[in-house]
């Protein structure tokens, strides 16, 4: 039997059932709030030798020193070269996809003039060196690399660092294989808050990088909120998640499946159909229990669905829109006829799959879109992973002497009003033009 919820938009507690199911509080404990707090001052103060000892008493690990912790490059090239040729060529092909996506996303640098002669802009300019992180264990996607180091490279950002846990010494030479198809310029065998610790704050053996991004466990994603500020992070990611919208026109299979895949990442993925046709909804369910058994993750797929899935039927489309907008999905796959139509009316979603045939897998491994995606409701104020957390931005000014001389008067003005002569003053000897200038 699987077990899932059934949601009705009909039911008077409707939206407060949802609100239930799909809120994920983002606040770690105080344990591990803690915890992570005494690994992150350990690594700021102790460096390398605080390294080595969290590293020996979390991950079982033993090291003479942090240097023997770096993967060398032959290490890395052999890697490449010695996983099957049809792994590495899907690797190839798909570093290819999601560079072609992330080259359109960059941001440029721009310049107007105004009427006095003053040229104003914006200059877009990378981060020096960032920091990839990649979780070891089950998490350990090679599909993960891709996504958060090839728009680092596309952004022109001239170093990138990459840690990955090695529990007992035992590394995925997938992950290996990926960061070179993907240009990582270096690697350490580093996890936990730890990791993120020495990235932020650096030690005497790895260098301090300026953003750090990646997904992690309840450790590393505490580690990397305390460290905002002295770095920059990309996000705080939640468990995965997808909500499908079908019109009840699409095999009951392939949506069963779609549903799988989220949870199949874990017991706390969340996986929700929404359905204007509650027969379509009966379909899928006797669609999954079919094709249950033969998941390899069928235990995980189970707890998912039970704990935080539901099939949820709803008056009509327009209906499945308020729902989808309300979730602000980190997936939503509109399996529908129309599928740009409905697209128009959806404001928040991290990835929108239009049609039948855009399987959020597809997304996931090779399309081109990122991977890397706002999750729990947090696609109301943020966006997918892209070329532009990898830029920033300066301002310019470059004022002539008689566009100068029209925005002096303001400035004084407002300065005075603020009780701040000096400001008045140093615009006012702008405003008295070239002959003042010193030139
Ligand atoms: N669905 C995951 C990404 C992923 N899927 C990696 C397979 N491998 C979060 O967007
Ligand atoms: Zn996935």
């Amino acid at each position: 039997m699987v077990d899932i919820k059934r949601l009705s938009t009909t039911q008077p507690d409707f939206w407060d059932s949802l609100d239930a199911l799909t809120s994920w509080g983002s606040h770690p404990g105080a344990s591990i709030e803690q915890r992570v707090a005494e690994v992150v001052e350990g690594v700021r103060t102790g460096g390398d030798a605080a390294l080595l000892d969290y590293t020996r008493r979390f991950d079982g690990r033993e090291a003479d020193s942090v240097a023997a912790l770096e993967i060398p490059t032959e290490q890395v090239v052999a890697a490449h070269e010695q996983i099957a040729p049809e792994m590495r060529e899907a690797l190839e092909q798909a570093a290819a996809r999601i560079r072609d996506y992330a080259q359109r996303q960059r941001l440029e640098s721009w310049e107007y003039q105004d009427a006095d002669g003053n040229r104003l802009g914006q200059q877009v300019t990378a981060l020096d060196r960032v920091g990839v992180y990649v979780p070891g264990g089950k998490a350990a996607y090679p599909s993960s690399v891709l996504m958060n180091a090839v728009p680092a490279r596309v952004a022109g950002v001239q170093e990138i660092i990459m840690t990955v846990p090695a529990p007992g010494g035992e590394l995925s030479p997938l992950v290996l294989a990926a960061a070179h198809v993907a240009g990582v310029d270096r690697i350490f065998t580093l996890g936990g808050a730890q990791a993120v610790a020495a990235l932020a704050y650096g030690t005497e053996t790895v260098p301090a990088v300026d953003k750090i991004v990646g997904p992690g466990n309840a450790y590393v994603a505490e580690a990397k909120r305390r460290v905002y500020g002295v770095v920059g992070i990309d996000m705080i990611a939640g468990p995965s998640e997808v909500l499908v919208i079908s019109d009840g026109q699409a095999d009951p299979e392939w949506i069963a499946m779609d549903l799988f895949s989220q949870a199949e990442h874990d017991e706390e993925a969340q996986a929700l159909l929404v359905c204007p046709d509650f027969v379509f909804l009966d379909q899928v369910q006797a669609a999954m229990e079919r094709l249950l058994p033969d998941m390899e993750r069928s235990e995980i797929i189970r707890t998912s669905l039970a704990e935080r899935g539901a099939l949820i039927c709803v008056r009509d489309l327009e209906e499945a829109q308020q729902v989808a907008n309300y979730v602000a999905p980190e997936h939503l796959e509109l399996s529908v006829a129309e599928p740009d139509r409905l697209a128009e009316g959806i404001r928040h979603a991290g990835a929108i799959f239009l049609g039948h045939y855009s399987a959020e897998s597809l997304g996931d491994y090779c399309a081109g879109p990122n991977h890397t995606l706002p999750t729990s409701r947090t696609a109301r104020f943020a966006s997918p992973l892209g070329v532009y957390d990898f830029q920033k931005r300066s301002t310019t000014l470059a004022c002539s002497p008689a566009g100068a001389a029209a925005l002096a008067g303001t400035a004084a003005v407002m300065a005075r009003g603020e009780g701040l002569t000096a400001h008045a003053r140093s615009a006012e000897y702008r405003g008295q033009g070239e002959e003042r200038s010193g030139d």
